[in-house]
């Protein structure tokens, strides 16, 4: 009987058997300081958390619910008492900042704010096995995080991803998919850049046609990813009927708003004007200059696609529009564009040349200044900072805007010697649409160039301005344009690793930052990556190149 009690109990303890996996300490973005020990902490079944407050709860549930996918269960959340995971308050610790602290007998998590420990839970799950990302049940394997004491807090503010739904669309679930890994990447602004000449992406109720017509265009062979492709397009004919687009409801993009916020993650809508409008111009032609284009574009580059700063409508349509998409983005930033306007349509035109007569105006450059400036008005009159590309410095800049320098850092340089805040998007560092590998190694998707290895060496403050000027410097931001992104898995192969290098710049501390070790780190990323079946380039990180 007991030989048959001994047999039944085997059985059983090979049935079960576990596997301790333990994750490697391998955190993109690079911690400010980290002391690795021996040992590990295992989750299990077992496993109890301890928070102080309900909020607290909510990101311990919002996190560890991850396991109830991949484990089966998950531990077990309380407000107050001694469990395994203990969230421990500490208030003068700063914004953001939180300290992680692994023994082999349990987890301390600190931070002054909520968006702290949601950064010590992003570093958490990277300290979790990389089978952790696989998003499928494992039920026999048991969850070792390594030893480890963490203290943590980011170098800069603003800390962006930009991504264009115009050039193409990428609709509400992918978008909520850049926000999780935004989220895993310690970003924390979604710059979200919905109209351009390709396309309006967003409902305007007393603006319909914005979205009947301003949201549809012609279609082209996406099959051929070179970018050629997308220059050479013809534009629609009379007749033709749009085939290509999409756009968000308003309930889109309040649910969107929200499931950002959960994550810590402020959005900032753009509304590209007064050039970069032709969705805009095609869908309300009064708005429009003599010769503008009547379709919405194709492809790119498009010459005759700007607003009409000389009719008093334009400005009439601006605010009502703006102001209904304020109504949705409660965050205080509103980006307008700005850049690449092609001014010289405004010295064919009788109303823009009759303004800049009335206004006692030099030229086209300050006509597009008078533009900005009144919009800016309508930003501000809500209570909120208006954002512009770099070109808003042109022809006098508007007294209170941010402004978002990319043709280079000058333009950012300027602003902050004028005293304007900034953000930086060096084209030549933060562009991921840029290609990145050599041509023999991935599509020509891109123009130019980006390396992974240049886009980690940016630092983000400029040389030769001075400490007062740096503080204005607000952080940084990727730049992803779509003109050659077509489809989730091109998105995600642009991104990354590049995104990687510049969360890097924007979090960790120039004094800390290093390459090797980012490589040496990439390479568990690329793991967790695989497991979750995401797209990136290798080729980005080949060392011969
Ligand atoms: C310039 S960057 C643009 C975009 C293009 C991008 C392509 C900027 C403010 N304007 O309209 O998509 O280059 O990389």
């Amino acid at each position: 009987y007991s030989i048959i009690l001994f047999l039944v109990a085997l059985t059983h303890v090979s049935c079960v058997q576990k596997k301790v996996e333990i994750g490697k300490v391998a955190i993109i973005p690079l911690p400010e300081k980290q002391l690795v020990g021996t040992g590990h902490f295992e989750i299990n079944e077992g496993t109890s958390v301890t928070v102080e407050t309900d909020a607290q709860m909510a990101l311990a549930n919002l996190f560890f619910d991850e396991f109830t996918t991949v484990s089966g269960w998950m531990p077990k959340v309380n407000i107050g008492g001694d469990g395994d995971i203990v969230f421990i308050t500490e208030p003068t610790m700063a914004a953001e900042a939180y300290n992680l602290e692994v023994t082999p007998e349990n987890i301390k998590i600190i931070a002054g704010s909520e968006a702290g420990f949601f950064y010590a839970l992003q570093s958490l799950k990277q300290l979790l096995p990389v089978s952790f990302y696989s998003g499928k049940l494992q039920p026999n394997i048991v969850w070792g995080i390594p030893s480890v004491r963490i203290q943590d807090k980011p170098a800069f503010e603003w800390r962006g991803y930009m991504l264009d739904v115009s050039r193409h669309f990428f609709d509400k679930q992918q978008v909520k998919k850049v926000l999780d890994f935004m989220a895993e990447s310690k970003l924390n602004r979604f710059h979200w850049h919905l109209a351009d000449d390709q396309g309006w992406r967003v409902e305007i109720k007393s603006y319909p046609k914005l979205t009947e017509v301003g949201a549809w265009r012609m279609d082209y062979n996406t099959t051929d990813e070179r970018i050629s492709n997308w220059f050479g397009r013809p534009v629609q004919k009379p007749g033709e009927k749009p085939t290509y687009g999409g756009y968000y409801t308003q309930d889109d993009i309040k649910e969107i708003v929200a499931y950002a916020k959960e994550r810590f993650i402020e959005v900032v809508p753009e509304i590209d004007m007064p050039g970069h409008a032709q969705a805009m111009v095609a869908s309300y032609p009064e708005i429009g200059c003599v010769n503008s284009e009547k379709y919405v574009a194709t492809g790119g580059v498009v010459k005759n696609n700007t607003l009409n700063p000389g009719k008093e409508e334009t400005f009439v349509f601006a605010e009502k529009m703006l102001n209904e998409v304020m109504d949705l983005f409660p965050f205080n930033y509103m980006h307008i564009g700005g850049d690449e306007c092609n001014k010289s349509q405004w010295l064919k035109d009788p109303d823009a040349q009759r303004r800049i007569k009335e206004e006692g105006l030099k030229d086209v450059y300050e006509l597009q200044s008078y533009f900005i400036k009144r919009i800016e008005k309508i930003i501000n009159a809500r209570g909120k900072i208006m954002i512009g590309w770099d070109e808003i410095l042109e022809g006098g800049l508007a007294p209170n805007a941010t402004v978002m320098s990319w043709r280079g850092e000058e333009g950012g340089i300027e602003a902050a010697k004028m005293g304007h805040e900034v953000i930086m998007t060096p084209s030549n560092y933060c562009y991921i649409d840029l290609k990145q590998g050599h041509d023999d190694l991935e599509p020509n998707l891109g123009y130019s160039q980006l390396l992974l290895s240049t886009a980690y060496s940016c630092d983000v403050i400029p040389k030769g301005i001075s400490e007062e000027e740096a503080g204005l410097i607000k952080g940084i931001q990727a730049n992803m344009w779509t003109e050659s992104i077509s489809d989730w898995s091109k998105l995600t192969y642009m991104t990354f690793p590049r995104l990687y290098a510049i969360a890097e710049s924007g979090w960790t501390s120039p004094r800390v930052k290093d390459w090797d070790n980012f490589t040496n780190r990439l390479q568990t990323q690329f793991l967790r990556l695989d497991k979750q079946g995401v797209r990136y380039a290798v080729s980005a990180y080949s060392p011969w190149i």
